[in-house]
């Protein structure tokens, strides 16, 4: 994926900071911003955007498979961030995922920007991210589609998952299952629920991805999570980080004001290269619109649009 030039570097500027380590407070804040400019500088991805065909490919299929795409020292960071958000949530301590600093950071990842900036245009907001490290035994997820619309009627602009496989795939705990093309099919969310994780028609199974691999799925793509056997000794460490693409406003999601304040105070938006990723203009609070909905959710809803009424 990356060329050895920025491997070689990239293992460089790991050692020197190895030499200096995080230090005391005023120390750490130099340290962090010493990692955030050294990260700038890695991460600035020339010959690796989004060619022609894989373009076409998303917007055809529904996906991108992006094998590897965060360089080891990264996501080691990343397991070991992830490993301690878990201890913390063991102990009820439920911090927003934007406060640490290795996973808040991966939501403006400049090499995945790069790619979605190619797949959706120059602007687009973080809907979410979600942090989970799944064990052996978990249950997996029935086949859905996480498209935030309401209703769900047409698929005008793009909303992006990006799925993060920091500990790759490998047939155990559980495989991620998708159906190609299906993200124009217009459905509720768990409206296809009810096949559970069966293999359907044109079904692909993804279990089979080295480390730190990322997949771009356009959110209203069916997908599922298939349980598997075995990981005991190796759990599924999982990031999900959405995003949706400017030009319509979008459900909310819950507590999205103090995420993106904290996402911009910390620095996340890279010295203002993607503070629009923070912007809670862009949604709309949902359950205020709930009931008055329901009431007028009656037959053919375009009828209701402003010069037919009913
Ligand atoms: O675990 C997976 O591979 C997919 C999970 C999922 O469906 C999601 O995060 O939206
Ligand atoms: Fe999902």
């Amino acid at each position: 994926m990356y060329c050895c030039g920025m491997r070689c570097r990239s293992i460089l500027i790991s050692a020197e900071l190895q030499a200096e380590g995080p230090g005391t407070q005023p120390q750490a804040h130099a340290f962090r911003r010493k990692v955030h400019a050294l990260l700038e500088s890695t991460e600035t991805v020339t010959e690796d955007t989004v060619s022609d065909a894989d373009q076409e490919f998303f917007h055809r299929e529904g996906y991108l498979i992006l094998p590897g795409l965060i360089d080891a020292d990264y996501n080691a960071r990343l397991i070991t961030e992830l490993d301690e958000l878990i201890e913390h949530r063991q102990a009820k301590d439920h911090r927003m995922i934007v406060s640490y600093e290795q996973m808040g950071l991966l939501t403006s990842h400049p090499p995945v920007m790069q790619r979605l900036q190619a797949l959706m245009g120059p602007r687009f907001a973080m809907h979410h991210i979600h942090s989970a490290r799944h064990e052996a035994g978990n249950g997996g997820v029935n086949w859905h589609q996480d498209y935030e619309q309401y209703p769900q009627t047409n698929r005008s602009h793009i909303m992006v998952h990006v799925f993060y496989y920091l500990n790759g795939l490998n047939g155990t705990v559980g495989d991620l299952l998708v159906l190609p093309r299906s993200q124009n099919i217009v459905v509720p969310n768990g409206g296809m629920g009810l096949f559970g994780t069966q293999d359907l028609p044109g079904s692909l199974v993804v279990d089979d991805l080295p480390p730190g691999s990322a997949i771009i799925v356009h959110s209203a793509l069916w997908h599922a999570r298939r349980p598997k056997d075995g990981g005991e000794d190796l759990p599924r460490h999982f990031i999900d980080i959405s995003y949706c693409q400017h030009g319509v406003l979008w459900p909310a999601y819950p507590g999205i004001g103090e995420i993106n304040a904290h996402a911009i105070e910390v620095g996340l938006g890279r010295d203002g290269a993607y503070d629009f990723l923070y912007d809670s203009d862009q949604f709309f609070e949902r359950r205020e619109l709930d009931e008055a909905f329901k009431e007028r959710n009656q037959g053919s809803i375009a009828l209701q649009m402003k010069g037919v009424g009913v």
